[in-house]
């Protein structure tokens, strides 16, 4: 579907795919460590994968998704063997330390860049943009299969796929954050050889960001709230749907996490007149053993919760941001008999530029803990001046989760690297936050019973 003549160019589609599974496995760590759990570990090809799994749904006419017991071993399919997956996996691993890719033309393609994320993510993922398929293979995409049909490899038993082979049920299966930690680790290998940022490339000169703090409604300062609310599901599409059969509701209710909306309030003393794009990011401040966080490790953790622009006037700026806009999340999706509705109205207009992906809003804030789970909330302001990519207007609306999902049919607008400033090793934290446009606070993340 990514041929030309469908208009679907993506840019910045291979870097996108770093950051956009880099969010979910960090997001995901922050489920776990909320649930007093540790950290996922990455996929090892050699070793058996240690949680069996059984998805507990059916297609519609193949029958049951199949189940993988514990302890079941990587097997070679009939197309692809677990050893071409791992010359792969090395192969890719050999171009990061040297610095290049091998292009299926004979060139050495540099990575040692800001770009080289991009053709990384290509061949990694493999995307038809890869620039040698035939050497770097498809490790991601290779994965997913042989995860998915590791209890029928040989189609013994004629077993449909697992739902590793399908967006819409991958990430049911604990394996897929396994096996994108993994994915994770390479992309962190090349960033982290890439050198740090310099204090000029992180300064916003004449910008002083000098406070921080988050307020939900009646509650004291930097406390946030989660809870469990109860959804009802519209399962109506699910139905029989011969005719002469009369249409009935049907719902499930389900659990799902929540929170409460809150404000993020910063004070930023300017020199003068400017538009800043206001970077927000979040990581729990202790890891697993209860030990304050290591700054390198907290720092490869950040997940953006919000991305957004401010113009500046000169002197003392107050800014509020509700938790509501995040660049980060869409709302939940409409069901089908909305849809349906919608349509016979006249309601439902095609939108050219709307992206339907996203992280969920009410998913926003990782659940923390009944006690309250400290996380750090940092802030980089930068320069919308310097890192716009093409001449447009701050404030033109590029849509939803520009964060997660980039831009269809347009440029991606910032011209900073994806989940800058944290995209790059930082070796020396000291003078990393001295930088005035920097600013962090605690907040405390409470789960209501
Ligand atoms: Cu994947």
């Amino acid at each position: 579907w990514w041929k030309d003549e469908y208009e679907h160019k993506k840019e910045r589609k291979g870097e996108l795919f770093y950051y956009v599974h880099h969010q979910m496995t960090n997001r995901f760590d922050f489920e776990r460590l909320s649930n007093y759990l540790p950290v996922v570990g990455a996929l090892d090809f050699d070793k058996p994968i240690v949680e069996g799994f059984r998805p507990h749904t059916t297609y519609k006419f193949e029958g049951e998704f199949p189940f993988r017991a514990d302890k079941q071993k990587f097997q070679d399919l009939s197309f692809v063997s677990v050893d071409d997956v791992k010359y792969y996996e090395q192969r890719i691993k050999d171009a990061i330390a040297q610095g290049y890719l091998q292009h299926s033309d004979g060139q050495q393609i540099n990575i040692n860049n800001t770009d080289g994320v991009n053709a990384l993510g290509e061949i990694i993922e493999a995307s038809t943009m890869s620039i040698n398929p035939s050497y770097y293979g498809s490790l991601h995409n290779l994965a997913h299969i042989l995860l998915s049909r590791v209890s029928d490899p040989q189609h013994k038993y004629g077993l449909p796929p697992g739902v590793m082979e399908h967006f819409e049920t991958a990430t049911r299966d604990p394996a897929f954050f396994r096996l994108h930690k993994k994915i994770n680790n390479i992309f962190k290998a090349h960033k982290h050889s890439l050198p740090p940022y310099t204090h000029d490339e992180l300064s916003f000169h004449g910008v002083t960001l000098t406070d921080v703090s988050v307020i939900t409604p009646g509650h004291s300062k930097n406390e946030l709230y989660t809870f469990f609310d109860q959804f009802d599901f519209d399962l109506s599409n699910g139905l029989d749907s011969s005719t002469g059969v009369s249409e009935v509701d049907i719902k499930a209710r389900v659990s799902r996490l929540n929170h409460n909306p809150f404000d993020y309030k910063f004070k930023v003393y300017s020199d003068n007149s400017h538009t800043a794009v206001v970077r927000v990011f979040l990581a729990p401040t202790y890891n697993y053993y209860g030990q304050m966080m290591d700054d390198h490790e907290q720092t490869w953790l950040f997940v953006e919760m919000d991305r957004f622009t401010t113009k500046l006037i000169p002197g003392d700026n107050d800014i509020t941001r509700s938790s509501k806009d995040s660049s980060a999340t869409i709302p939940d999706r409409m069901g089908f008999k909305e849809i349906k509705e919608k349509l016979s109205s006249g309601e439902l207009k095609y939108e050219h530029k709307k992206r339907h992906c996203g992280h969920p809003h009410r998913m926003l804030l990782p659940k923390g803990n009944e006690n309250g789970m400290q996380f750090t909330l940092v802030v980089f302001l930068t320069d919308f001046e310097q890192d716009k990519a093409y001449e447009h207007e701050p404030t033109t609306n590029v849509g939803n989760s520009l964060s997660y999902c980039g831009t269809v049919h347009d440029m991606y607008p910032d011209k900073k690297p994806m989940g800058f400033p944290f995209d790059r090793r930082i070796d020396d934290f000291d003078e990393f936050i001295s930088t005035q446009n920097f600013g962090y606070t605690h907040v405390n993340i409470v789960h209501k019973k």
